[in-house]
């Protein structure tokens, strides 16, 4: 991107640079923020019209090839909701009104099952890398307000959305949180936390944590539900403690980790039920419990609900599941009818597989007694949406081809699961996803048998992809480990940087791979971080990227590297969130007429036109647009 700007700089153009031209020229990087916006929407264009798509990950154009309809919703007498009205009022308004304590006490109240609609994050996180772009979840917001206008809430930011948005997707996951509030008053927006690590991977000092969480509340959402991967209560308070103050609803989370009916199983009922009590002696509005991998079974899901339900009468019992091993929609049943008071799942197109439960099956399951606050008709009807949506995104759509019962040994959580997937699909070998889960298996034991979650998991899936390329055995690292160069999680996980695991670390490994590289810490990692300067923070931010706001600084401090990458693209493409998503995964083709609306009242109306012959002394090419009628050419650096 740099260097487009600096090759359709004057001075450049003219011949007339010099070897400290770009040291020289700081205001190069300024002058970007001055070009319109069309100008920078172009390079994007005139980019992958002629170095092809750039985002991550796509294999293959999109299977649908226009922009997806939004349908209608009907009421019950079958006329169209006209959805520019203002929604009913929901339980946001009631959180709104009365707080947390009020909001909780009334979930509980509620006489029937409440839903949570996970398809705006856990759901394309899971099956399609995380990819789905602010432009398509926009678009279907003010349907979605009318249509799960009862739903309990919209799960639809954090966990790994918050990356991704800035790495792959070029987009500001705070434009998206604040456009998506705009268009959904009437839902209550929920959040996945990862405890004292964030959004991020490992712990950030708390003052960092206390900053983002107050951000994501002011900024748009509800409801947290705050996980530590390790179940480590210690890493999880500084998570609670962070929402508690910025005054959002805590769902403190016990991660839920293999099927705890299996005989001589380290996670049992009163593992769960032990971690659970601690979480409400350290006070949470609701309690989740958090199936990452899919492994609760129904008849394990009706003892631990029904426990939680008979020593908690009063507390709201939130689950989530994944449908990985084909059981999602059975034991959200079992949870509702155990006593759980909101259960997850994704619209039918966006669900099953290592996403959750089908919101159609599971409202077809219930009893039709069972109030559910929902119109099952609206929801069927904004699914025709999310169809075409998995056809757009067909590019980052593992070929999982159904459930997969190894999930009961080797407990990979729904994300990582077709990640791992992907990857061994696109090595091309058959044996290498076979030969990936029995390691995951083995690197999970030599590792202590851990609860597996982010960034747990990714500590497991680094181990088993590292015996795997290496052919090593667990028997063979256990023999090696002093000598081994392991991944850098794993030295973290072994240092304490993730947290303490349950039953402590594995030793002598933990000693022998730690070696005199690493300390062993005894506390919980944030202890040892000095407090960032956030006002220091921000002036050099400014320093570097003109205008930044509280926002910016969180998003840096929860990704320093991934933000200044994604400000330099911002600054040649500006705003790519506005770009319908054909357009932004698919090059142009000769003749397409591309609509862009900036604003209400303010459309571009772009004609991809032509690409120039390849300069050999430079190796650019033009790119020819009409833009609202004007010719307009862009020069781009030929990559291919
Ligand atoms: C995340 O942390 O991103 C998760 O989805 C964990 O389940
Ligand atoms: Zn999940």
């Amino acid at each position: 991107p740099f260097l487009i700007t600096l090759l359709n700089h004057e001075v450049f153009i003219h011949g007339e640079y010099w070897t400290t031209f770009i040291d020289d020229t700081p205001q190069l990087f300024k002058m970007l923020s001055s070009r319109d916006r069309a100008t920078k929407v172009l390079n994007y264009l005139a980019d992958i019209a002629v170095n092809g798509p750039s985002i991550k990950g796509q294999i293959g154009l999109p299977k649908l090839a226009m922009n997806p309809t939004v349908p209608d919703i009907h009421d019950s007498e079958g006329n169209v909701v006209n959805v520019t009205n203002a929604p009913p009022s929901g339980w946001r308004q009631i959180l709104l009104e009365h707080g947390p304590e009020v909001f909780a006490k009334k979930v509980r109240e509620f006489d029937g099952t409440l839903i949570m609609d996970t398809t705006w994050r856990d759901a394309h996180q899971s099956l399609l890398a995380t990819r789905v772009r602010t432009h398509d979840l926009v678009t279907i917001a003010p349907t979605t307000a009318h249509a799960l206008a009862g739903a309990f809430a919209l799960e639809c930011w954090g966990g790994a959305t918050f990356d991704v948005a800035m790495r792959f997707l070029h987009e500001d996951p705070w434009e998206r949180l604040r456009k998506l509030r705009k268009l959904v008053p009437n839902i209550p927006f929920q959040m996945l936390l990862r405890g004292a690590n964030g959004v991020a991977y490992s712990s950030l000092p708390d003052n960092a944590i206390d900053h983002f969480v107050k951000q994501a509340k002011d900024n748009g959402v509800d409801i947290f539900r705050v996980f530590d991967a390790l179940n480590d209560l210690e890493q999880l308070k500084v998570g609670v403690d962070a929402v508690k103050k910025a005054g959002g609803v805590v769902e403190a989370t016990v991660c839920y980790s293999g099927d705890m009916l299996q005989p001589g199983k380290k996670y049992n009922l009163d593992y769960y039920m032990e971690i659970a009590d601690k979480i409400v002696k350290m006070g949470t509005h609701i309690l989740g419990i958090k199936d990452m991998a899919g492994t609760l079974k129904p008849a394990a899901a009706k003892i631990l609900i029904g426990s939680l339900r008979t020593k908690y009468p009063n507390l709201p019992i939130h689950v989530h599941s994944h449908d990985s091993a084909g059981t999602a929609v059975t034991s959200m049943i079992a949870c509702a009818l155990a006593g759980a008071d909101v259960v997850d799942v994704a619209t039918n197109s966006m669900s099953g597989l290592t996403s959750q439960a089908s919101v159609n099956a599971v409202l077809a399951s219930l009893d039709s007694s069972v109030n559910t606050n929902i119109d099952v008709n609206h929801v069927t009807e904004l699914d025709a949406y999310w169809a075409e949506i998995r056809l757009l995104y067909s590019g980052f759509d593992a070929d999982l081809k159904g459930p997969d019962p190894d999930v009961y040994e080797h407990e990979i959580p729904g994300g990582q699961l077709t990640n791992l997937l992907f990857q061994a699909q696109q090595l091309g070998l058959g044996e290498q996803w076979a030969e990936t889960k029995r390691a995951y298996r083995e690197a999970n034991y030599l590792l202590g048998d851990i609860v597996k979650v982010t960034p747990t998991s990714k500590v497991v899936g680094d181990l088993a992809q590292f015996m795997v390329t290496n052919k090593l055995t667990s028997d063979d690292i256990r023999r090696l480990a002093n000598s081994l160069d392991f991944p850098d999680s794993v030295m973290d996980f072994f240092e304490g940087l993730i947290g303490q695991p349950y039953g402590g670390f594995p030793e002598p490994l933990r000693s022998d791979i730690l070696r005199n590289k690493r300390k062993k810490l005894t506390c919980r990692p944030g202890l040892e971080l000095a407090p960032f300067d956030l006002e220091k923070i921000r002036e050099d931010l400014e320093g570097r990227f003109g205008d930044v706001d509280e926002c910016d600084v969180a998003s840096y401090n929860m990704y320093p590297k991934v933000f200044e990458d994604f400000q330099k693209v911002r600054e040649t493409y500006g705003d790519l969130s506005i770009l319908p998503t054909k357009n932004f995964l698919a090059p142009p083709v000769i003749g397409e007429e591309i609509e862009i609306i900036l604003e209400q009242g303010k459309n571009l109306i772009i004609k991809f036109q032509a690409i120039g012959d390849l300069r050999k002394d430079t190796g650019t090419r033009e790119v020819y647009f009409e833009l609202n009628g004007e010719l307009r050419q862009i020069l781009v650096v030929d990559k291919t």
